[in-house]
């Protein structure tokens, strides 16, 4: 992969999402043979989980996508371009460097322009993989209506994660274990349902709730395994009616953080932030990390088992697409 230079006066502003795409070559050959390619996001890797956990589950990742027939893509930005697949030092350099850019549609351009390293979160990466012709993408957790959004607590905060809207208006298929746990799911899944998105379900009939395999919500739409699950994200795409679509997985059961474990962490987390006055961007890494120390890093574990298997979902979901 050619290295781009990193310098903010080394593109000009004028250039178009297409002119700002870098793809990897293997990723290149496979969108024009057809293959199936799998988009991942890399603000779990900034972002969401501690070094060296970050690394290794962003190769695995990868390792997973590929187990299942698919090519990996996972997105960055640097030097001005969006890169769509990335090689191990990029990796590293996003798992290990502090302060690295969190960039999302509303930052996107702040990002670009800077000319250094930036993660993606999955807005950017949809807008990326979408740009570059991928239509399957993998994640942990979506972000989504954060509690205390449109009320309660100190009063409304709006925090509503740009990932909704871009499921709203970017047509991929988007594998995650469910919103993430600190968010409030409901009014998450209203807000899907109001955008037109339609959100499903495999292999229940609740919504997977990313560190564990419950969230006590039922799921707007449930299909009975991945085949299923494949047809009816199909479907959804060919009808070219402009939204992604949300499939919905349970993290593994070895691996998975119990409910009556996950709830109260979550809620201390979140009373810790309001006192904290941590909010924006900042807020969905610092619970993260907070539920983390809560649990003795038990969240952790839930959380790259959960972001591998998705992947390895993706990949087939992705062959199954291609088909
Ligand atoms: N899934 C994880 N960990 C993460 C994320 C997803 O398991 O850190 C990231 C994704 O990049 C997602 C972002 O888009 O969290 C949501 O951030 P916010 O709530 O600020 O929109
Ligand atoms: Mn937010």
């Amino acid at each position: 992969m050619p290295t781009p230079a990193a310098t903010p006066s080394a593109l000009p502003s004028r250039l178009s999402l297409a002119d700002r795409l870098l793809v990897a070559p293997e990723v290149g050959a496979a969108l024009a043979a057809r293959q199936p390619v799998v988009a991942l996001e890399s603000t779990l890797i900034s972002h969401g989980l501690p070094y060296p956990q970050n690394v290794e589950v962003a190769l695995a990742s990868e390792a997973a996508v590929r187990e299942s027939g698919a090519v990996p893509a996972t997105v960055a930005i640097h030097g001005g371009r969006l890169l769509v697949g990335l090689d191990r030092a990029a990796l590293e350099t996003l798992a290990t460097t502090p302060g690295v850019a969190k960039a999302a549609r509303p930052s996107l351009a702040a990002a670009l322009a800077d000319g250094g390293w930036a993660a993606t979160t999955v807005s950017a990466t949809m807008i990326a993989a979408g740009a570059a012709g991928i239509s399957v993408f993998a994640t942990g957790g979506i972000g989504g209506v954060h509690r205390g959004a449109v009320g309660g607590g100190t009063g409304p905060t709006l925090d509503i994660s740009s990932d909704l809207e871009e499921l709203a208006r970017t047509p991929l298929a988007v594998v995650c274990a469910g919103p993430k746990a600190i968010l409030d799911l409901p009014l998450t899944l209203e807000y899907l349902e109001t955008r037109g998105v339609p959100v499903v379900a495999v292999g229940t009939t609740e919504m997977p709730g990313f560190y564990s395999r419950r969230s006590g919500v039922p799921a707007p739409l449930s299909a009975p395994d991945e085949p299923a699950a494949a047809r009816l994200v199909g479907t959804h795409l060919a009808l070219g009616l402009g939204s992604g679509a949300l499939v919905c997985v349970p993290v593994p059961a070895a691996d998975e953080l119990p409910l009556e474990v996950a709830r109260p962490a979550v809620e201390r987390a979140i009373a810790d932030a309001g006192a904290a006055r941590v909010e924006g961007p900042a807020l969905t890494p610092w619970l993260l990390a907070r539920v983390a120390e809560l649990t003795g890093g038990a969240s952790v574990r839930a959380n790259t088992a959960l972001i591998v298997n998705d992947a390895r979902v993706a990949g087939r979901l992705a062959a199954a697409l291609a088909r």
